[in-house]
C-alpha cells in the first residue's frame, strides 16, 4: 500500500511537470519547476490522507479544470424523460445548461411566457403533452463532419421532432409525425443535414387510425420519415418532408451512410417475428420471447435519394396529409432491401470511411460487420430471396466483411482516430475495442477486425459515445459511457438511483483504456449525447440587436425600446409596451380592467454579457427569461382584480430586488 502511495507521488509530480510545462492555467502558482516539488508533496499529503491510488490521482490530474478554464468538449446528451438537452463539458463533466425542448422548463421561461407557441405546436390533436422522452440528439453536419450550428433530438414517447439552434441554445421548433405516434431511429442526420431521419419502433396503423390487433401483418405499419431541413431558415420543411412504408417490423435505429455509402441509410430492426405479444387463453406469446424466436432480423438498406426521386415525381401517396412511398413501390424501383442480421439486434453505425456498418446482437456475442461494397455488388447480382412482404432479403455471406465476438449484450458502436471501433457491451458491462479494417485498420498496429481491449464500466451501459465518434473525422481522445444502472456508486438516493455518465481516456491506443470519472445523472433515462469540439460553436454572446425575438432570429417590427414605453387600449385589448434595465422596469404601474386581455410585450435593453432579467407575475403562471437585448410577447386575461407585484426573478444586479412594479386589476 505504502509503495503504491509513494509511487503515486510520483506519478503526480510527473503530471504536474506537464501542466507546469504548457500556457500556465491561471496565473496561480507560477509554474516554475521549484513548485513542482512542493505541489507534489502537498498532493501526496492529500492522496495518502483521502487513501487514493496512483490511477486516482491520475485520473483527477486528466479531469480537474481550473477555475476559469473551458472544457475542449461539449456534449449534448438527451434529457431522458426530462424532455430535454442536457449540455455538459468533456472532461470536467459539469453541466453547463438544460435546454427547454419537449417539456416546460422555468428558468429559461420555456413554457412559461417563452416558447409557448413551439410547446403548443408539439401538442397532439389538442391533448396537452408535458413530458418526452428524448432518445437521441444529432448534431447538424456539413460533409459528414459537426458544423456546430443546430442540434436535433426526437420524443420516442409522441414521434415528434424538435430543433435546437446553436446560435443561442434555444428551441425553435417541434413538430409532430402526422403518420405516427411513436419513433425511435432518430434523429439521425444525412451527411449535410439535408434530410433528419426518423423511424418507427413499434408497428401500428398509420396516423393513429385503430385496427384489430389480430389483423397486424395487414394493418400495421412500419416507417421511416425523412424530414427536410432548411437550413437558411433553421426549420424543418414539412412541405418537402416524406415518408416510406415498412413492413410492420420494429424498425429501431438509423444511421446514414457517407462517404462511399452516402444517399443511404441503414435502419435495423426486431420482431421480424411479426409477435402480437399478450398472454391469451388460447395460448399466445409475451413479446419478450415472441420477438426473439427467429435467429435473424433485418437490417434495412435504403437508397434514400432514389426514394427522394419518387417523391419528387409523386409516387408517394396522401396518408392524413403527409406523403408516403408505399412499401410496394419501394421494392418495384429498388430502394429497400434487407440482409440478415444476427438475433435481437441493437445499433446501426456507419464507419468513418463509409464502407461499413456495423450491428450488434444483444443475444449474440458478436459484432457484425458489412460492407457497403458487397451490398450493391449483391444487390447488383440480384442475389436475394424475397421475405413475406416480398423485400429482397440480400445473401447474409455475400454482404458480411467480419464478425467479431466482442462480448455479452452488444449494443452501440462508435469510433476513433486511431481505427479503433468501440462497442458497448450492456450484459458484462464493458467497453470493447476493436480494429477496423480498410485504410482506417492501418492506423493501429494490430490486426484487422480484433478484439485489442476491455473496459469495465459501472454498470449495465447503453449508448456510448467518443468525441465526434459517429462523424467522418473521429477525435475519439475521450469516451463517455452512457450507464443505465449505478448501484453502489453514489449516495443511495432512495430507491430510485441516479444514473452514471462514465469518463473514459481512451488516447493511448491497445488496451489501455482507463476510467477518470463518474458524473452521476439525476435525471433519466438519457440515451444518447453526441459531443463536438469546443470550438467549432459560435454561440452569440449577446442577442445581435436590442428588440432581438428568438422564434424569428431577428428584431422584431414594433418590439419595445427605450423611450417608447407605453400601454395602449383598445376595448379590452391592453398592449404594454415595457423596457426591462438594471435596475427597473419602465412603466412600473401597469393598471387594467378585470376582463381585459392584455398582450405585454418586454424588451431588455441591455448589451452587457450575461446581464439577464427574469420576469415573473403572479397568478398565472408567468416567469420569462429575458437575455440582452431579447424581446418577447406574453398574452393572458386578466380574469381577476387584484394587486399583482411583478418582479425581476434573476438577482441582476445590487438593487435586483427594487426591480419591480405593480399590476392594478380594478374590478369592474
Ligand atoms: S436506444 Cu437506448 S440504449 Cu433508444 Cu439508442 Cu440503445
Ligand atoms: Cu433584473 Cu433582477
Amino acid at each position: 500500500m505504502n509503495t503504491r502511495r509513494i509511487i503515486g507521488a510520483a506519478a503526480l509530480a510527473a503530471c504536474f511537470g506537464i501542466a507546469g510545462c504548457g500556457q500556465g492555467n491561471s496565473g496561480n502558482g507560477g509554474g516554475s519547476a521549484a513548485s513542482v516539488t512542493g505541489v507534489s508533496d502537498a498532493v501526496s499529503k492529500v492522496a495518502n490522507d483521502r487513501d487514493l491510488t496512483p490511477d486516482d490521482v491520475l485520473a483527477a490530474v486528466k479531469t480537474y479544470m481550473p477555475t476559469g478554464r473551458h472544457d475542449e468538449y461539449i456534449m449534448f446528451s438527451s434529457g431522458g424523460h426530462s424532455g430535454q438537452v442536457f449540455v455538459i463539458g468533456v472532461p470536467s463533466m459539469r453541466l453547463l445548461r438544460t435546454i427547454g425542448v419537449f417539456t416546460p422548463e422555468p428558468w429559461q421561461g420555456w413554457g412559461y411566457g417563452v416558447g409557448n407557441e413551439i410547446l403548443e405546436a408539439g401538442n397532439i390533436e389538442g391533448h396537452e403533452l408535458s413530458w418526452g422522452d428524448t432518445h437521441h440528439p444529432a448534431l447538424s453536419e456539413t460533409a459528414g463532419d459537426y458544423d456546430g450550428q443546430f442540434c436535433f433530438i426526437n420524443d420516442k414517447a409522441n414521434a415528434r421532432m424538435a430543433v435546437i439552434d446553436l446560435k443561442d441554445f434555444e428551441t425553435k421548433q417541434i413538430i409532430n409525425n402526422p403518420i405516427a405516434l411513436n419513433d425511435h431511429g432518430g434523429a439521425m442526420v444525412t451527411p449535410n443535414t439535408e434530410y433528419i431521419i426518423e423511424g418507427g419502433q413499434y408497428g401500428s396503423p398509420l396516423a393513429g387510425t385503430y385496427a384489430p390487433i389480430e389483423d397486424y401483418n395487414a394493418s400495421y405499419k412500419g416507417m421511416v420519415t425523412m424530414w427536410k431541413f432548411d437550413r437558411s431558415k433553421g426549420r424543418i420543411d414539412e412541405s418537402k418532408s416524406f415518408a416510406l412504408e415498412l413492413p410492420p417490423y420494429w424498425q429501431d435505429l438509423f444511421d446514414a451512410g457517407k462517404l462511399d455509402s452516402e444517399g443511404w441509410i441503414f435502419g435495423n430492426s426486431f420482431n421480424t417475428e411479426l409477435a402480437i405479444g399478450g398472454k391469451t387463453a388460447d395460448g399466445g406469446t409475451p413479446f419478450e420471447a415472441g420477438v426473439s424466436q427467429r435467429d435473424n432480423d433485418y437490417l434495412h438498406i435504403i437508397d434514400y435519394r432514389k426514394a427522394e426521386e419518387l417523391y419528387n415525381s409523386g409516387a408517394a401517396e396522401d396518408v392524413a396529409g403527409f406523403p408516403v412511398i408505399p412499401l410496394s413501390t419501394l421494392i418495384s424501383e429498388g430502394v429497400l432491401y434487407f440482409v440478415p442480421e444476427p438475433k435481437s439486434p441493437h445499433g446501426v453505425d456507419v464507419t468513418p470511411d463509409g464502407k461499413y456498418v456495423v450491428i450488434s446482437g444483444k443475444l449474440d456475442p458478436h459484432v457484425t460487420i458489412y460492407s457497403f461494397e458487397k451490398m450493391q455488388a449483391t444487390i447488383a447480382a440480384k442475389n436475394w430471396e424475397p421475405d413475406q412482404f416480398g423485400v429482397p432479403v440480400l445473401d447474409f455471406d455475400s454482404c458480411v466483411e467480419a464478425q467479431i465476438e466482442v462480448g455479452l449484450g452488444p449494443l452501440h458502436t462508435q469510433f476513433d482516430d486511431k481505427g479503433y471501433a468501440y462497442t458497448s457491451l450492456f450484459l458484462e458491462p464493458a467497453v470493447a475495442r476493436w480494429t477496423l479494417g480498410g485504410e482506417w485498420g492501418k492506423k493501429n498496429p494490430e490486426a484487422d477486425w480484433t478484439l485489442v481491449g476491455k473496459q469495465n464500466v459501472h454498470y449495465n451501459i447503453g449508448h456510448l459515445g467518443t468525441m465526434e465518434g459517429d462523424t467522418v473525422s473521429p477525435d475519439g481522445k475521450y469516451l463517455v459511457a452512457f450507464n443505465k444502472w449505478s448501484l453502489d456508486r453514489f449516495f443511495p438516493t432512495g430507491p430510485l438511483l441516479p444514473q452514471n455518465f462514465q469518463l473514459i481516456d481512451i488516447a493511448e491506443g491497445g488496451d489501455s483504456m482507463q476510467l477518470l470519472y463518474d458524473m452521476p445523472v439525476g435525471f433519466g433515462e438519457p440515451h444518447y449525447a453526441q459531443t463536438i469540439k469546443a470550438d467549432k460553436l459560435k454561440p452569440y454572446e449577446v442577442y445581435p440587436a436590442i428588440g432581438w425575438d428568438p422564434n424569428t432570429m431577428a428584431v422584431k417590427p414594433g418590439a419595445p425600446t427605450q423611450g417608447n414605453e407605453r400601454i395602449e387600449r383598445n376595448g379590452n385589448q391592453v398592449d404594454i409596451y415595457m423596457t426591462a434595465v438594471r435596475s427597473h422596469f419602465t412603466p412600473e404601474h401597469v393598471k387594467v380592467k378585470e376582463g381585459d386581455h392584455i398582450r405585454w410585450h418586454i424588451t431588455s435593453i441591455e448589451r452587457a454579457k450575461d446581464a439577464t432579467h427574469g420576469f415573473s407575475i403572479p397568478m398565472w403562471n408567468i416567469n420569462i427569461s429575458l437575455e440582452p437585448g431579447e424581446t418577447q410577447t406574453i398574452e393572458f386575461v386578466a380574469d381577476r382584480p387584484g394587486v399583482y407585484s411583478f418582479y425581476c426573478s434573476e438577482f441582476c444586479s445590487a438593487l435586483h430586488l427594487e426591480m419591480t412594479g405593480y399590476l392594478l386589476v380594478e374590478p369592474n
